[in-house]
């Protein structure tokens, strides 16, 4: 309450100044973790939403966003989310599949092989996808393709025998299975430490697309890029549903708004950032090829043992989703 004195005219510059305070007390400050550095384009995304919020909200939110697991690691990242130890996080998907199978829908071969594809295969799982996380008090803002993954290796990749024992980095569980079922031997690697598991002699080589080999300056490990389109998969933002309820509600439709830009502009980024990263990889000295006759049919046989795998861990409702996908995903309606 106001209280008005004879002293009002003298009392003017501390009212403003304390509703100044008040304001920017109310505003909220939030803090972000991504494990991914700064030279990927999910990361630049990311800032760019981060800033959008910002200025759509005229500073009553800002997210100040931590890169490359500075603050919190990879693994950490959701658990930090739901304890509210920090307020939003991005993570790639598919790490999350000790939880649930269903956040490991987009690394399976033969499901969603190009960017309309993996497009509506997101959206086919996004109901039961955010069901999970609100399950655990967290809400999905937006989730983004990476290109398509493939492996790179030092000699060129000619004979599937050329897996056996070959020491192959990958960013999640599924790959590793993968690569175990091509008789590799695989580690389980994040981005920032890729440059130290190649310097090391950790790995011989490892599975990931386009971008992060850019990103990551891969040539500086290996010569050969086999462009294998196994799988699209995704990195997810999300937040801490307690920490939106905060929100007053033009602040929280301010956030969704610009959520939703993010998502349109980095499936859109994906898709050049992948064009932009081939030519990088050729510039840089990589031999860039798709896969020969024999080494297509290993990874077809690979992946086929990935799927059954998959399959048997997954419940009925995710086998259903996936079912109701397949049935309108666009290469299949549009006959590619
Ligand atoms: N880059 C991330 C995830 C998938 C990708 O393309 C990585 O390799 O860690």
């Amino acid at each position: 309450m106001r209280i008005v004195t004879p002293l009002a005219s003298f009392a003017t510059p501390f009212v403003l100044l304390s509703a100044l305070a008040a304001s920017a007390a109310h505003a909220a400050e939030w803090t972000m973790a991504t494990p991914y550095g700064d030279a990927s384009f999910h990361t630049q995304n990311t800032r760019e939403f981060a800033e959008d919020v910002a200025n759509a909200t005229d500073g009553e939110l800002t997210i100040t966003v931590h890169s490359g697991g500075s603050l919190v690691a990879h693994g950490e990242i959701k658990p930090s989310v739901r304890r509210g130890t920090i307020d939003a996080g991005e993570v790639f998907l598919s790490v999350l599949s000790n939880d649930d199978p269903i956040f490991e829908v987009d690394t399976l071969p033969g499901v969603a092989g190009s960017y309309d594809d993996a497009y509506a295969l997101w959206q086919a799982t996004k109901p039961i996808i955010s069901e999970k996380f609100a399950a655990e008090g967290l809400m999905p803002l937006y989730a983004v393709a990476w290109p398509a993954q493939g492996i790179y290796t030092g000699e060129a990749l000619t004979d599937p025998t050329q897996f056996e024992g070959l020491r192959v980095r990958a960013p999640n569980i599924n790959t590793q299975r993968f690569v175990t079922n091509l008789g590799g031997s695989p580690t389980e690697t994040e981005e920032s430490d890729i440059p130290t598991a190649f310097s090391t002699g950790r790995v011989d080589a490892m599975i990931t697309s386009s971008s992060t080999g850019n990103a990551m300056t891969a040539w500086d490990y290996v010569d050969y890029y086999t462009d294998a389109n196994l799988w699209l998969p995704k990195n997810i933002v999300f937040i801490n549903q307690r920490s939106f309820d905060r929100l007053d509600e033009s602040t929280q439709q301010a956030l969704l708004d610009a959520a939703a830009r993010a998502e349109e502009r980095g499936w859109q980024q994906s898709r050049e950032d992948n064009q932009a990263s081939l030519a990088a990889l050729e510039e840089n000295g990589i031999e860039v090829s798709t896969p020969n006759e024999a080494v297509a049919a290993a990874l077809q046989s690979a992946g086929d043992t990935l799927y059954q795998d998959w399959l048997s861990r997954a419940d009925d409702e995710a086998e259903t989703v996936l079912e109701t996908y397949r049935q309108q995903r666009p290469s299949e309606t549009n006959g590619e």
